[in-house]
């Protein structure tokens, strides 16, 4: 569970490329989505993301993020349409966040940054694992998910109580019985296009799929995922906070909108 790698100026996203090269390879991510560029595609289907509740595992400090693991045995919470072909099953889903609300977020829109970015991450089932879909050009597709200051949202409260228990690096904490449905925006209208993983290994495997419309956070929830803790249980506490990496070369790709 330990990374050599970080968010701080030591080993923060300027210096990855020094043990992933691929960190400057051709389709890394995230960008910033130039919505004038984006060209509306009608092929492109509705997503369809069916989650079961009862697949949600365990809520996890990972030292770079928190997240929810999923079951993943079955195609019980799964994503189909999209620009994806076939059946990509739900591994976790995470957040990155800022220091304040001006930043956090990976994707930025026009050069607009959100205070944090969800992402819901799935693996392609013509694999046999996860882990033989990571490195695979079509292996992943993640939904991202803006998070905007705003009105408290109740949906994210039961994660955000959760947290308490799982302040340091390496901690983990039951978490059942969770729909993330319930975390989706109204509108599953969205940008995609060919990219990579926003952390070492920085695999060039994603379909990201960026919905448009965001949900809401309040500044207040917001301080409850920087409570979280980058450090392990006895080392000295370092707050959990701009664990995002900026937007990366688009070395020309497109983007495409599932709307007009
Ligand atoms: S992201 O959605 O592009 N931010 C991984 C999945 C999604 C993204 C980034 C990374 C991923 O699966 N990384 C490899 C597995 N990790 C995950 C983890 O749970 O803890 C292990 C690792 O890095 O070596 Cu940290
Ligand atoms: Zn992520």
């Amino acid at each position: 569970m330990s990374h050599g790698w970080g968010y701080a100026a030591d080993n923060g996203p300027d210096k990855w490329v020094e043990s992933f090269p691929v960190a400057d390879g051709p389709r890394q991510s995230p960008i910033d989505i130039v919505t004038g560029e984006a060209e509306h595609d009608s092929a492109l289907a509705p997503l369809a993301p069916h989650y079961d509740p009862s697949t949600s595992l365990d809520l996890l400090n990972n030292g770079h993020s928190v997240q929810v693991t999923f079951a993943d045995d079955t195609d019980s919470s799964s994503l189909t349409g999209g620009p994806i072909s076939g059946t990509y099953r739900l591994k976790q889903f995470h957040f990155h966040w800022g220091s304040q609300d001006d930043k956090g977020s990976e994707h930025t829109v026009d050069g607009k940054t959100y205070p944090a970015e969800l992402h819901l991450v799935h693996w392609n089932t013509t694999y046999p694992s996860f882990g033989e879909a990571v490195d695979k050009p079509d292996g992943l597709a993640v939904i991202g998910v803006f998070l905007e200051i705003g009105d408290e949202n109740p949906q994210l409260q039961k994660l955000l109580d959760a947290m308490e228990a799982i302040k340091s690096k390496g901690t983990q904490t039951s978490f059942a019985d969770f729909d993330p449905t319930i975390l989706l925006p109204g509108s599953l209208d969205y940008w995609t296009y060919d990219g990579s993983l926003t952390t070492p290994p920085l695999l060039e495997s994603v379909t990201w799929i960026v919905c448009k419309q965001s949900i809401s956070v309040s500044s207040t929830q917001m301080e409850k995922f920087r409570s979280l803790l980058f450090s392990g249980e006895g080392e000295p506490e370092c707050c959990m906070m701009d664990n995002y990496r900026p937007p990366q070369p688009l070395k020309g790709r497109k983007v495409r909108a599932s709307f007009q």
